[in-house]
């Protein structure tokens, strides 16, 4: 027996893999709908102005690079937390948000599993059926256990929203519950604000612990209304996780920019929690990263860059509820009689199509057109050049 030889192979990562073997496909017509990234309409990951302008002003000041602080800086903390719970956010003037900046918002959502885990050792996390492959892995990794609750509805392409209600009623007092506070992955189905309204009284009176995942602010509806369920929970009193993501937002994927914030009681609780998150990130990655820190900074801190980076969102928003319609269109004339409305209400990145495994499989092998095995669609992966077509094919397979 040599050392790893009892070792079981990796799978791969459902998501990460498709990508790489999207990447070795020779096919010139190939199209990418396989993972959560936004690519412009000539089929690019941009690199927006703003993120370019901020990194040649590091580049030009050239200070020292040390250590972060384990929580991040300050600077970029604060920006954080403006742009989550809002300026003039009593929450926030109150002092009760402790925030760190982390290594992407995987890296948050681990930091935040890892606490929950430490401090609420019998507390079970529930995830909305279906979620985010990594959810569970991260969630289960940090030692957690992990229940569905009903979410999507395959009749209708929409939410089963009494039923999610009544089980999360049904829950014991501080179960943790994993939301997507906006562009649902991987279903592109979003609770309205009527029913955050009348969700979110609920967690409180079960004394639930919420979770919110905000990976993709400013696809859905805009950045502020993207944080609608944040603010609405903040201004609700309850205690609250929120791991929040810039790669996509700020199209910045490889420089793992994210953060973590839990709202607490007061301010003393406040540092009490973030002391215990800070132990936590020690004794696992133990500082976040300076240059993610510059970036989240300047862009949301210096207004002219603040403002570039508004339009570059609205932008990229745009662009994909126009990919939207145009499948839409496509699809429903090549297969009339069938309702594809949910192309059109869905939001964010993300739809579920309904396509099988099978029919994901011809897609590849017949097409070349790339999407995971659940049926998700990557809509920002669209583009003038091949809507089209990647709508005929999948009327093909339907
Ligand atoms: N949360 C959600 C809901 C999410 O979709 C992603 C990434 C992340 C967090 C991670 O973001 P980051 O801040 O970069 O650590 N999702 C895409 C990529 C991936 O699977 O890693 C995806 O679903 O394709």
């Amino acid at each position: 027996m040599s050392t790893f030889s009892h070792l079981e192979p990796y799978a791969g990562d459902p998501i990460l893999s498709l990508n790489e073997a999207f990447g070795h496909d020779p096919r010139p017509n190939k199209v990418n709908l396989s993972i959560g990234i936004y690519f412009d309409d000539a089929g690019r990951i941009p690199v927006l102005d703003c993120v370019r302008r901020a990194e040649a002003q590091m580049l030009a000041e050239s200070a020292p690079k040390s250590y972060l602080p384990i929580e991040g800086t300050a600077a970029a903390r604060s920006a954080v937390q403006g742009l989550l719970f809002g300026a003039g956010s009593p929450a926030l003037a109150s002092g009760r948000v402790a925030t760190l900046q982390t290594v992407g918002s995987s890296g948050g959502l681990r930091v935040g599993a890892d606490f929950l885990r430490r401090w609420f050792p019998a507390s079970e996390v529930w995830v909305s059926d279906p979620t985010w492959d990594n959810h569970r892995a991260m969630f289960e990794g940090a030692g957690l256990k992990v229940h569905p609750y009903p979410y999507y509805d395959a009749a209708s392409g929409g939410l089963r929203f009494d039923a999610m209600c009544e089980t999360l009623s049904s829950l014991p007092a501080q179960s943790v519950v994993l939301l997507h506070a906006c562009c649902h992955n991987p279903t592109g189905v979003d609770l309205s604000q009527a029913q955050w309204e009348q969700l979110i009284p609920l967690l409180g009176e079960r004394r639930l612990i919420p979770y919110l995942d905000l990976a993709y602010q400013g696809y859905g509806d805009g950045i502020a209304e993207d944080a609608f369920a944040v603010r609405a929970l903040a201004d609700s009193g309850l205690s609250f996780f929120i791991a929040n993501s810039f790669s996509k937002s700020m199209s910045v994927y490889g420089e793992r920019a994210g953060a973590l914030s839990v709202v607490c009681a007061d301010r003393a609780e406040a540092e009490l929690v973030l002391g215990q998150l800070k132990a936590t990130v020690r004794r696992n990655y133990s500082s976040p990263a300076l240059h993610a820190a510059g970036i989240i900074s300047r862009v949301l801190g210096e207004p002219e860059l603040r403002a570039a980076w508004e339009a570059d969102v609205a932008a990229m928003r745009t662009r994909i509820l126009a990919m939207r319609r145009s499948l839409h269109g496509v699809i429903s004339a090549k297969l009339p009689g069938r309702d594809f409305g949910y192309f059109l209400t869905q939001r964010g990145m993300f739809s579920y199509t309904g396509l099988s495994a099978a029919q994901v499989d011809r897609l590849r092998e017949e097409f070349g057109v790339y999407l995971v095995r659940s049926g998700r669609i990557c809509v920002a992966g669209l583009n003038s050049g091949n809507v089209e077509r990647t709508a005929e094919a999948m009327a093909a397979v339907l």
